[in-house]
């Protein structure tokens, strides 16, 4: 990359990082929890999400926003649950920003909310560097991806708090090694909590859901 590249990314960064305190400041102020999650395409953010919104919605006020390049699809099945939802359509941009989340929260009341879910693009590379004034990044690797990923996508997995190893009913099909993903994951973010989880089982799931419970308590 040239110099001149260099810089115009680090200013572009520098002013992501100042709305994403911003919006930091003004989820506190709320008193809203917020969670984003982050992973491959395909490794089931939307299927956990639906889920969790379904199974918090009878006792805390939640809403997601939903990042894609294109369609409605993950906004329509997770409005299933019930709760406030807004798709942000980020046409040829591989990750979400803060920009595009303060333009979708527009005309939402965040006093009325409890907590906040975002699911970023599907993508190990661009969304890394984006703050989005969330308490909680969430990265999301399934058993069929391969364990050697939080070693080829290092910077998505040392920016997280926490890690979900997902599908872990298809562990056994898939050959997946628990031990390795483990230690790789912690090769690159040391200290790291893992969950491992299956949302259609339902194995995993409550202990997933007392995090994010214990996390949104403590702030
Ligand atoms: N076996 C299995 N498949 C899952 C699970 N969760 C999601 N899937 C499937 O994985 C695919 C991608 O899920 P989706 O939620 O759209 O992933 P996203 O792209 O990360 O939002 C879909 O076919 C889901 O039905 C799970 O716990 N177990
Ligand atoms: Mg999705």
């Amino acid at each position: 990359m040239s110099p001149r590249i260099v810089e115009v990314r680090r200013d572009i960064l520098k002013k992501n990082d100042l709305l994403a305190r911003e919006l930091r400041d003004g989820f506190a102020a709320a008193g809203v929890f917020v969670a984003s999650m982050v992973s491959s395409p395909g490794a089931g953010k939307t299927a956990l999400l639906e889920e969790t919104l379904r199974r918090l919605r009878p006792s805390r006020r939640v809403a997601a926003l939903v990042g894609d390049l294109a369609t409605e699809r993950d906004a329509e099945r997770l409005a299933r649950a019930g709760a406030p939802v807004r798709q942000i359509s980020t046409g040829t941009v591989c990750h979400l920003d803060a920009e595009m989340i303060k333009g979708a929260l527009d005309g939402w009341t965040l006093d009325d909310l409890d907590m906040l879910f975002i699911e970023n693009v599907g993508n190990l590379v661009c969304p890394a560097s984006y703050d989005l004034g969330e308490d909680l990044r969430v990265v999301l690797m399934s058993v069929t991806e391969g364990e050697d990923k939080p070693l080829k996508y290092p910077t998505i997995f040392n920016t997280a708090d926490v890690a979900i190893i997902t599908k872990i009913d298809m562990a056994g099909p898939a050959r997946f090694d628990a031990g390795a993903a483990r230690h790789n994951i912690r090769e690159v973010r040391p200290g790291i909590e893992i969950l491992e989880l299956s949302t259609f089982t339902g194995d995993g799931f409550d202990a997933w859901l007392q995090l994010i419970a214990s996390r949104a308590d403590a702030r």
